[in-house]
């Protein structure tokens, strides 16, 4: 993994010789953790990663963690007790004088402890270097963004001729995590979103107790976790016939979407990409009903840093993997959203999932 740490490196340019990623407790364990560690399972609490300059990483591992910590190759550090823990962590800080620190997710807490443990070191913020590095995936990392991207539109086929009138949208949640989990994944990515009727026009919704009735809008938004990697999928359906308007709703997001998809290219501004959306589903009925970004870089993190927006200062890069997710909302009526995973190749798009993109009726 010393490339991945030496890409932080790269993007910091203040003369720090050591970043920590340090965890607390679930769900304060820190992704850059993993990343910097190449580990794929183990949680990790308690637990930080030490990065030098050069590349080289050195783990603090509580001893609950040693085995799984083990897979990474890295030097470690075993820990039984606070004080072991505690000498530990000053061994490793003793001597550096600038250390970075992921802002975006230590505690508060963390930090304070670690400032004890090392009382004459400056401490500065590396998350944007870190969110940098991150964006552009290698190899490996698309292989497990595509299997969780495939996982998620399997799992939806499975789970589409299960979705009839009377059935609860918590129904419709729990065969998706089902047969998510059942082709791989080692559980949804985030909290599935099955949102019936007016409940559609709300962008992050949950899932609830609320039966599914005859010309409902339901959008049902869900991911897979592979190996820690995330997807992150929309489709949109309907029980029964479409009404008209029902119809052009979702032709114009999907619409937005497909020209929105075109120009995501290596080169090309996120905001722009935007832009092309926003301004389809603005030149509708629909104007100001798209009340959110296009899409948002997906990797260890569901929200993995970079954003498709109108605030986005990012250009796309080769590797870089984003979604796409156009949607418009009516409240008491209905929504519609179409997300893809989409990976930037020099070649153009290249859509990680692959469930059907139409109004699907059923
Ligand atoms: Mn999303």
């Amino acid at each position: 993994m010393s490339s991945r740490v030496r890409r932080i490196f790269a993007n910091i340019d203040d003369g720090v010789d050591l970043v920590v990623f340090a965890n607390s407790t679930d769900p304060h364990v820190d992704m850059a953790f993993m990343y910097a560690t190449g580990l794929l399972d183990g949680l990790f609490e308690g637990c930080a990663a030490f990065c030098y300059p050069d590349g080289g990483v050195e783990v603090a591992t509580s001893a609950l963690e040693e085995e799984a910590a083990k897979k990474s190759g890295l030097p470690l550090y075993p820990f039984f007790s606070r004080a072991e823990r505690e000498a530990a962590y000053k061994k490793l800080l003793r001597g550096h004088r600038k250390i970075g620190l992921n802002f975006s997710e230590i505690t508060h807490k963390a930090a304070e402890e670690l400032r004890a443990f090392a009382p004459k070191a400056k401490f500065t913020d590396v998350s944007q270097a870190v969110m940098k590095a991150r964006l552009v995936k290698e190899r490996g990392e698309i292989e497990l963004l595509r299997k969780a991207a495939r996982v998620a539109s399997q799992a939806l086929a499975d789970t589409l001729p299960s979705i009839r009138e009377g059935r609860t949208e918590s129904d419709v949640a729990a065969d998706l995590v089902y047969a998510m989990q059942r082709r791989g994944a080692s559980g949804a990515s985030f909290r599935t979103i099955v949102g019936s009727g007016p409940n559609s026009a709300e962008p992050h919704y949950t899932a609830g107790p609320r039966k599914i009735r005859r010309g409902d809008l339901i959008v049902i938004d869900f991911g897979a976790r592979c190996k820690l990697y995330c997807s992150d999928v929309t489709r949109t359906v309907v029980v029964g016939r479409p009404t008209a308007r029902q119809r052009s709703m979702h032709a114009i997001v999907r619409r937005a979407q497909a020209e929105s998809l075109e120009r995501m290219r290596p080169g090309v501004k996120a905001k722009a990409v935007d832009t092309t959306a926003r301004s389809i589903i603005d030149a509708t009925e629909f104007k100001g009903r798209f009340i959110h970004g296009l899409g948002h870089s997906v990797g260890l993190a569901v929200h993995d840093g970079g954003a498709l927006n109108q605030a986005s200062d990012l250009v796309l890069r080769k590797d870089m993997v984003f979604t796409n997710e156009p949607g418009v909302y009516v409240p008491g009526f209905g929504g519609v959203r179409i997300e893809d995973d989409v990976l930037i190749t020099s070649r153009g798009p290249e859509l990680l999932s692959t469930a059907p993109r139409g109004l699907i009726e059923l």
